[in-house]
C-alpha cells in the first residue's frame, strides 16, 4: 500500500499464513478467486443479458474493480455494514447474497433482493448488512455515516465501509460528512473507489488536487492511498482503517485506486480512454494474478480449479433460469415500502 501524508501504515498481523513469500493464506486465494470469478461471471453474463434487452433500467458493470470488494470483504468482520453507488452487483456477491436473488432483481422479479423494485442500481440485502445501492452521486457518503453514528450511538462493535466514486468525491456532502464523522469519530471507513473516471471525466479534468486521499487533510482524517488491483493490498489497508474504527479512534480515508474495463454504464461509446490504457490495467488483472499465485504455488490440482470454474458457471446459468422463471411482482406491491403514512404533517393541500 503506498502510504499518504503523515502517517504510514501498520504492519497488521494476520492468521493462516501458508507460506513464507506470501502474505495470505491458501484458503484466502482461492476465496478471492473464486469470488472474484462469480463477480465477473455474473456481470459478464448481465452485460449480455442486457444487450438482448432481457431487463431494462441501467447497468452498471464493475468489471475490473473486483479486487477492492475482495479485499474488503476479507478484512471485515461478518456483522459490519457496506454501503455503495449504483455500480452494486459485486459487493453483495463478495457478502455472499445468492446470486439468483440478483440476476432476478436485474430482471425485474418478486424474488429479487429488493423484491424486483430497485433493479441493477438498488440491490440491497439486510441479511449480509448490504444497505444498498445508491443511485444519486455521493448520497451514500452522509447515509453511511449516519448508519455508522447510530452503531456507535447503539454501542456496538460494528464497522461501516462507506464506497464511493472519484466523482462522487467531488460532491459538497462529502465534506459536511467528513467534518461531523471526525467530530464524532464515527466507526466509518470511507473508501473511494477511484477508477479514475466520472462517466467520460476523468480525474484530472475536474480538480487541481489529483491525489484524492488529500480531501481528508482538512479534517485530519487519516488517508491512504491504495492499489485498488490488488486484493491484499486493499485488505491491509480496509484491516488498518477497520481497526482504528473499532477502537472508537474514527474514520479513515482510502483511496483506492482501480479501474473499470467496461464502459460507465452499456452505452458509452469510450471516446475520452484509449484502448492501451485499457489494456494497461488489464494486464494487472486481480482475477490473473490470483489465478497465477494460486498455479506458482500449487495451491489446487487442475482439476480442482476446473471444478471451482465450473461452479461458477454453474451458478450464473442457474441464476438466470431461476430469475427468468419467477414472477413478476403483483401490482399492488407499488404501493408497499413507499414512505407515506395518512396524515403525513408535512403535505399541504392546496
Ligand atoms: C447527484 C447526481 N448527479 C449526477 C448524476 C449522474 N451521474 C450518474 S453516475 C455519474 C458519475 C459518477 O462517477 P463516480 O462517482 O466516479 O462513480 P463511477 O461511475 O466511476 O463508479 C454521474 C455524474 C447522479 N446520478 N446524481
Ligand atoms: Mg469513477
Amino acid at each position: 500500500m503506498a502510504a499518504k501524508s503523515s502517517q504510514k501504515p501498520k504492519k497488521t498481523t494476520r492468521k493462516g499464513k501458508s507460506s513464507n513469500k506470501l502474505k495470505f493464506s491458501k484458503e484466502t486465494y482461492i476465496k478471492w478467486y473464486k469470488d472474484m470469478l462469480l463477480m465477473r461471471k455474473f456481470e459478464e453474463k448481465a452485460g449480455q443479458l442486457y444487450i438482448q434487452q432481457k431487463f431494462g433500467g441501467f447497468c452498471h458493470l464493475y468489471i475490473g474493480q473486483e479486487a477492492v470488494v475482495a479485499g474488503t470483504v476479507s478484512a471485515s468482520q461478518k456483522d459490519d455494514i457496506h454501503i455503495t453507488a449504483y455500480r452494486d452487483h459485486a459487493h453483495p456477491i463478495g457478502l455472499g447474497t445468492d446470486v439468483r436473488k440478483l440476476m432476478a432483481e436485474l430482471f425485474g422479479r418478486q424474488e429479487g433482493v429488493s423484491k424486483g423494485k430497485g433493479g441493477s442500481m438498488h440491490f440491497f440485502d439486510k441479511e449480509k448488512n448490504f444497505y444498498g445501492g445508491h443511485g444519486i452521486v455521493g448520497a451514500q457518503i452522509p447515509m453511511g455515516a449516519g448508519i455508522a453514528f447510530a452503531e456507535k450511538y447503539k454501542g456496538s462493535d460494528k464497522v461501516v465501509y462507506v464506497s464511493f466514486g472519484d466523482g462522487a468525491a467531488r460532491q459538497g456532502a462529502l465534506h459536511e460528512t467528513f467534518n461531523m464523522a471526525m467530530l464524532w469519530k464515527v466507526p466509518a471507513v470511507f473508501m473511494v473507489e477511484n477508477n479514475h473516471y466520472a462517466m467520460g471525466t476523468s480525474v484530472e479534468r475536474t480538480t487541481n488536487v489529483m491525489d484524492l486521499s488529500k480531501l481528508g487533510s482538512s479534517y485530519e482524517m487519516p488517508a491512504y492511498s491504495v492499489d485498488g488491483m490488488s486484493p491484499e493490498e486493499v485488505h491491509d489497508a480496509v484491516e488498518m482503517a477497520a481497526e482504528r474504527a473499532r477502537k472508537g479512534e474514527g474514520p479513515t480515508l482510502l483511496d483506492i485506486r482501480t479501474y473499470r474495463y467496461k464502459g460507465h454504464s452499456m452505452s458509452d461509446p469510450q471516446k475520452y480512454r484509449t484502448k492501451e490504457e485499457v489494456k494497461e490495467y488489464q494486464s494487472k488483472d486481480p482475477i490473473e494474478q490470483c489465478l497465477k499465485i494460486i498455479k506458482d504455488n500449487k495451491f489446487l490440482k487442475e482439476d480442482e480449479l476446473k471444478e471451482i470454474q465450473d461452479w461458477v458457471g454453474n451458478e450464473v446459468k442457474e441464476a438466470i433460469e431461476y430469475a427468468e422463471n419467477a414472477p413478476y411482482p403483483e401490482p399492488e406491491e407499488l404501493y408497499k415500502d413507499v414512505y407515506k403514512t395518512e396524515d403525513y404533517p408535512f403535505i399541504k393541500e392546496y
